[in-house]
């Protein structure tokens, strides 16, 4: 009997390799929808980066072709595509085809190794209805296509060519994801995050579906990002405070600016990946933070012998910062695998940042004031929410119940089965209250506009009747009390009307929840309803649209009675009566619901920041590139 080969038995394992991505393509890059799909640009995008970290790099370019396609093209040394003796086959062929080889690229440096990154490209490529890849080196041009992962030609020398590079362009498998249309939005927020925390490089975006083009390049790195994400507010010091130093192997950057507002907006990134969660790093740069400008404060008697100090919450009022920080070997760890764990991270920042600072305010002294005074602001403001706080206390508990009047709670006492709508204006909150199930639906109804978040600082919000009682509501407090287990309803659902102000009072609640309830959407407990834009009547049957293509289906179908149907546009909930409601919207068993990602929550926080705050500029530049999106917009 023949032995079989180790090329065989290599070859064997490929296929089990890939085909156990295409079974379980969610352990590879996390799910299969939207966020899924553009994972595999990071992924590829990441390889780039890490040629140009490397120092071979320079240019990156994603295109998105017209026919569905993307590709990423970098000016590196080029995936090297010589025999690789062990296996007999080409290394490039080896990077593409096998599990794991890819991911690393026998590069050492920083190369990411836990959560969804640094799977390799050959997820990217067994994800693929097809994937080619182009390599420039040694004065040639060599060329290879796969089909779902599979090499349909060899290694193929197609010509001579100058320079060196890679360029990899694939079309995800629809067979494996719902959607396969690539987001320019969604590419430009990642490509440009990356080209502000590795300076010099530079990305460009092609969209060559609208011809649209975006050039991302920061010579200040996170300095710029910091800036960047203060545009649109006011500053406190015009120079963004710059930490950078390396120690024990690690490499830390921080970047610091105060603005006049009362929101905090700290990210944090391990090796290029954002920690959503946090971790050892944030809380070093945070202890340092508090107990640098205490130091301060104390020393210029600022505060005073009798006065408290400062909190977390107070310096952090108002701050913009990003921290990065690259290390050999990052532990990742929590829900989403984006909390850093690496235990000795927390004490190197503490020490690191808490000098810096020092430094930083003896010679700026006029700024160290400003940000001292700007903390005590900040506890005083806290001191009078909790006075508020416990006031609202008193008064609830002398009302024996604590829960707000205008809600109509469920019978079901067990959170995990239980829904809370909020609902936008009285008369359909009216109109839900008749129509829900009320064993597992609870209703609020909001009137009206609820408080800007940005400009008022917690005692104010904590004045306002409509969050008041949506906190209540929840059960959960806010801010550092935020306690997820005392939730009351596992789902949150937002009911809005499907139109601009519908929308406005959407992006209002996404800021609330964003800026003082974020572990609740980092939970995935809130979700947006959908409700139908059209009704379509044909004699006694009724069909709902819930969006424009929606209605073209339902019209075609129709057929020869298309001309018997009666169309009608929705304008807003209250045009549905509680029957129609609880069919179109609330029927947990018919209805869809999108659930709020932290992302989505961002992208509301920074149309609502240029929305509401206070600079006039960026709002009517925002009104500009919007105008064809919106019919009426009344800020
Ligand atoms: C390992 C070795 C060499 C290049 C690369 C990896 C490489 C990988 C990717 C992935 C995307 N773009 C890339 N560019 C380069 C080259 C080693 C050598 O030439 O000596």
């Amino acid at each position: 009997m023949e032995k079989k080969s180790a090329y065989d038995e290599n070859k064997i394992e490929v296929l089990e390799g890939l085909e156990h991505v295409r079974l379980r393509p969610g352990m590879y890059i996390g799910s299969t929808d939207t966020r899924g799909l553009h994972h595999l640009v990071y992924e590829v995008v990441d390889n780039s980066i890490d040629e140009a970290l490397a120092g071979y790099c320079k240019n990156i370019r994603v295109s998105l072709n017209k026919d569905g396609s993307i590709s990423v093209e970098d000016d590196g040394r080029g995936i090297p595509v010589g025999i690789q003796p062990k296996v007999g086959k080409s290394a490039l062929e080896v990077a593409m085809t096998m599990l794991h080889a890819g991911g690393k690229f026998g590069h050492g440096g920083y190369k990411v190794s836990g959560g969804l990154h640094g799977v390799g490209v050959s997820v990217v490529n067994a994800l693929s209805e097809w994937l080619e890849v182009e390599v420039k080196r040694d004065g040639a041009l060599f060329f290879q296509r796969y089909e779902r992962g599979n090499p349909v030609t060899g290694v193929v020398r197609k010509g001579d060519a100058e320079g060196t590079g890679t360029k990899v362009t694939f079309k995800p498998d629809k067979k494996i994801f719902k959607d396969i249309n690539f987001s320019a939005d969604i590419l430009t927020q990642r490509l440009r995050e990356q080209a502000f925390l590795n300076k010099g490089i530079k990305i460009e975006l092609v969209d060559l579906r609208t011809g649209k083009k975006n050039e991302f390049h920061y010579e200040g790195g996170i300095v710029s990002f910091v800036k960047y994400l203060n545009r649109n507010k006011d500053v406190l010091h015009e120079q963004p405070i710059y930490i950078k130093a390396v120690r024990e192997g690690m490499e830390l950057e921080v970047a610091i600016q105060y603005n006049h507002t009362y929101v905090e907006n700290v990210l944090s990134f391990a090796n290029n990946i954002n920690t959503h969660e946090g971790g050892t790093h944030l809380s070093g740069f945070r202890t340092a933070l508090t107990r640098s400008i205490n130091d301060y404060a104390r020393k210029y008697n600022l505060l005073k012998e009798q006065d408290n100090n400062l909190s977390g919450e107070d310096v952090r009022e108002g701050l913009t910062a990003v921290i990065s920080v690259r290390l050999q070997n990052p532990q990742f760890e929590g829900q989403t695998k984006t909390k850093l764990g690496n235990s000795d991270v927390k004490g190197i920042v503490d020490s690191v940042v808490g000098e810096e600072m020092a430094r930083f305010m003896e010679e700026n002294p006029s700024t160290a004031r400003m940000i001292v005074e700007k903390a005590i602001g900040a506890a005083r403001a806290r001191e009078a929410a909790r006075k508020a706080r416990e006031l609202t206390r008193r008064k609830n508990s002398l009302e024996r119940t604590a829960l707000p009047g205008k809600l109509a709670d469920c019978s079901e006492k067990d959170p995990r089965l239980c829904e809370l709508y909020l609902v936008e204006g009285d008369s359909a909150g009216g109109s839900a209250k008749q129509g829900r199930d009320r064993r597992i639906q609870a209703i609020l109804p909001l009137r009206g506009k609820i408080l800007n978040v940005e400009k008022a600082r917690l005692d104010k919000i904590l004045n306002n009747e409509e969050i008041r009682a949506m906190i209540t509501a929840i059960g959960t407090g806010i801010g550092d009390e935020f306690d997820i287990e005392k939730l009351r309803y596992h789902k949150i659902i937002l009911m809005a009307d499907a139109d601009v102000d519908g929308a406005h009072i959407r992006t209002l609640l996404l800021t609330f929840f964003y800026r003082y309830m974020q572990p609740l959407i980092e939970a995935e407990k809130v979700y947006i309803a959908q409700p139908p834009l059209f009704q379509v009547v044909v004699g006694k049957k009724e069909y709902y649209a819930y969006n424009d293509r929606e209605l073209k289906e339902i019209l075609d179908k129709l057929g020869k009675d298309r001309d018997k149907a009666d169309v009608n546009r929705f304008k807003g909930l209250g045009e549905m009566d509680s029957e129609q409601l609880w069919e179109t919207t609330m029927n947990p068993a018919k209805r869809t619901i999108l659930k709020v990602s932290l992302e989505d929550a961002v992208a509301a926080d920074e149309i609502f920041t240029i929305l509401m705050g206070d600079k006039v500029e960026p709002r009517k530049q925002f009104i500009f590139e919007h105008a064809h999106e919106v019919v009426n917009l009344d800020i």
